[in-house]
């Protein structure tokens, strides 16, 4: 346990970083954007907060210069697919996401070839190379939405496996082929976590993101991303909630619902990479103005077909969730 002086000192120093950062906002003229699963003061000093399409989308709306994106590789890259003409910057390099990493283009246009047929839905947690080569993004919000919508009954969904089987139970007229991608926070949570968890808590409703393992997902009494669960919290009578997603969420469902409770399965919720982001490198990044994240012209034009194909068929991103802008 941390020492409660160290506790005080912690609250001064990240006191003093705020005031630095609130500063270097507007020498910089900068907005700060928070994932969903940021650390909590983070998610506090940012701008807007939300789940990575609904903060590309953001950003699209500002006159800010400079994007400080505080989140992965992938999701600072789709802000800069987004807005080509700003700067984007992902305050630690090493933030990347092991889902996306889970394919590259050379092994995806290999799959390609072997189902010549069918049409290729990538999950916006994928590189920016990954999208160009792909038909069509999505979000775990619409994953659904966007397989139904197509003429092609074979699908390749990329990378996540469980959100592609968990899409495969809800349109079963199409062949999804799956990838054999995880992410290894959510697949950390198994299903003796949620049934203690419901020991523990018998009145709470248990709300999983889809990508957790489909054991998971048939003890779940609703499952949706991240923008889905604020929604789904909100309008609930229900007055506790075991939420088997990434810790950082509990942050705002908890600002957000006051009168409400909630309560993780397991502690090994956390997305290392997204913790990698603190007060102390954000206010770094705005200094430096590093590091910026840049895709190239030949892949902007691809990749950003890819993910228009999504908005097309789901217009407005309904689940965005954006939060203090
Ligand atoms: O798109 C996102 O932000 C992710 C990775 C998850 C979600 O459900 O919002």
């Amino acid at each position: 346990m941390v020492p409660q002086s160290q506790d005080k000192d912690d609250i001064k120093y990240n006191e003093s970083l705020k005031k630095i950062i609130t500063k270097l906002k507007k020498k910089r003229n900068a907005v700060i954007i928070a994932h969903n699963y940021q650390r909590d003061e983070v998610q506090e000093i940012a701008d807007i907060s939300g789940d990575s399409l609904a903060l590309a989308q953001a950003a699209v709306r500002t006159d800010a210069e400079v994007i400080v994106f505080c989140g992965v590789h992938f999701m600072a890259e789709s802000a800069s697919i987004l807005n080509p003409d700003k700067k984007v910057l992902l305050p630690v390099v090493e933030a990347g996401c092991p889902l996306a990493d889970m394919i590259t283009p050379e092994k995806l246009r290999a799959k390609k070839k072997q189902y010549p047929d069918a049409a290729v839905v990538c999950y916006v947690n994928t590189s920016a190379e990954v999208k160009a080569e792909s038909d069509i993004a999505c979000t775990s919000s619409n994953a659904v939405e966007v397989v139904k919508s197509l003429k092609e009954k074979q699908i390749i969904f990329v990378p996540d496996k469980n959100l592609g089987r968990y899409v495969q139970g809800q349109v079963p007229e199409k062949e999804i082929i799956l990838w054999e991608g995880f992410c290894p926070t959510h697949i950390r949570v198994h299903e003796e976590d949620v049934i203690r968890a419901k020991k523990l808590h018998p009145d709470s409703e248990v709300i999983a993101h889809p990508e957790c393992t489909p054991e998971v997902l048939a003890l779940a009494d609703h499952i949706c991303s991240t923008g889905g669960m604020f929604k789904y919290v909100k309008q609930s009578k229900s007055r506790e909630f075991i939420i088997a997603t990434e810790a950082g969420m509990l942050y705002k469902l908890q600002k957000e619902n006051p009168d409400k409770k909630f309560y993780l399965p397991t502690q090994n919720l956390i997305c290392a990479n997204m913790k990698l982001i603190t007060l102390g490198w954000v206010a770094h990044s705005m200094e430096k103005l590093v590091y910026e994240v840049k895709v190239s012209y030949e892949v902007i034009e691809k990749a950003l077909k890819t993910l228009e194909k999504m908005l097309k068929v789901t217009g407005e991103h309904k689940d965005a969730a954006i939060a203090g802008y």
